[in-house]
């Protein structure tokens, strides 16, 4: 369903964005590097009838995908923030709209638009969660494992994530780490559901080497090859008895259609940054509930902010796998919200109170600052 009830316009006079320094609580490793620190954006809308906090989910390097924290910083502040200053009073659902002229940058219109519809929701005193459609009051939590030091202290993170209560257990894989590190981890604990991700670290011509992760039952496979290989991705679908998932592909509501359309994947990982915005991240679920396509709820190691949103998302009823809406002791020893995320039997409670419903620590989030400007109109 569309938003069911769009949320009144906001009159915007200010914002501001911080560059964050969190440290995370182990390395993080991905096919495509080692992130120790994670550096983030917050977004603060002042509007007249009080404040509203977004995150942009870019990291340092643009290894995930183009877009990355200094280039936001500078896009943020060129273009995009005053581009809706000079739109002064809008609604939530026009942000898409007024950003549209300048191309890309999805994560920074994301989160410009989670800050204003924040602000907008708490001033109604309405949950994000009942805004988008949430259908649940609590989510089940999986979380993403980082390549490890070998198969043995993979197995070992693992067991002390499910420890924990976890409910899924998603491993980074990349060429030479795949095989042996699955196997590990079915073998240590047989029946778990478990998937991989290689964010886009192969090629068509490994397609023996991904046929040989079928015998593990794998949940799905999320994102073997590069973002713009459809096509390639269509043809390894067919070869593979594991589901695909497309995340880095997943860019926009029309290319899930299209991916959709040329069976490129039957599951999809969506992420609001990724997409443009927690708005276009329903159309998508949208389109895929009515198309029969499991989704799930992906994350950017976000921070309470994002994290909370997230919850709220994922309880939308077509997300019907586990997603990375983790707990935020996950990645951080002090997270920037009054109210952590926690993790209560494997679940993740989508927050109730107005907006985002979760309340920023201002003593930890300038103690995390490291970068900060206000825009006036
Ligand atoms: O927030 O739990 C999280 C991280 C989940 O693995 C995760 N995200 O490709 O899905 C993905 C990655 C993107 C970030 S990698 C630095
Ligand atoms: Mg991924």
């Amino acid at each position: 369903m569309p938003i069911a009830r769009p949320a009144a316009p906001i009159a915007l006079e200010a914002v501001e964005l911080r560059v964050l320094h969190l440290p995370l609580v182990s390395p993080f490793t991905t096919s495509f590097g080692t992130e120790t620190v994670r550096e983030v954006i917050v977004v603060r809308a002042q509007t007249a009838g009080g404040d509203g906090w977004g995150e942009i989910v870019t990291q340092q390097a643009p290894l995930y995908s183009s877009e990355y924290t200094q280039g936001a910083w500078d896009v943020a502040q060129r273009y995009l923030v005053p581009a809706l200053l000079d739109a002064g009073t809008f609604a939530p659902e026009q942000v898409a709209g007024l950003l549209e002229p300048f191309i890309g940058h999805r994560m920074v219109k994301a989160g410009l638009e989670l800050a204003v519809l924040d602000a907008a929701l708490r001033a109604e005193g309405r949950p994000l969660g009942e805004y988008l459609g949430a259908t649940v009051d609590r989510v089940p939590s999986g979380v993403s494992v980082g390549i490890q030091r070998s198969p043995e202290a993979l197995v070992e993170t693992v067991g002390g994530y499910l420890d924990e209560g976890y409910v899924r257990i998603k491993i980074k894989i990349k060429p030479g780490r795949d095989i042996a590190d699955t196997a590990a981890v079915r073998d240590a604990f047989g029946a778990i559901p478990l998937q991989v991700d290689a964010n886009s670290a192969y090629t068509l011509a490994d397609a023996d080497i991904l046929a040989e992760l079928d015998r593990f039952d794998l949940l799905l496979i999320e994102q073997p090859l590069q973002e713009d290989d459809i096509v390639d991705h269509a043809t390894l679908a067919a070869r593979l008895r594991t589901p695909v998932c497309l995340d880095e592909s997943i860019v926009s509501d029309k290319a899930a259609a299209d991916a959709l359309a040329l069976r490129a994947a039957s599951v999809i990982n969506i992420k609001a940054g990724r997409v443009g915005g927690y708005l276009e991240a329903v159309r998508i679920h949208d389109r895929c509930r009515a198309a029969g396509t499991p989704v799930w709820c992906g994350g950017m190691l976000e921070t309470g902010i994002g994290r909370a949103a997230n919850a709220a998302l994922a309880a939308l009823p077509g997300f019907t796998l586990p997603g990375d809406v983790s707990a935020s002791g996950r990645f951080y020893t002090r997270d920037i919200v009054a109210e952590p995320i926690v993790l209560d039997d494997g679940h993740v409670r989508v927050p109730t109170g107005a907006g985002i419903g979760v309340e920023i620590d201002p003593v930890a989030l300038d103690d995390a600052t490291v970068e900060r400007v206000l825009l006036r109109r």
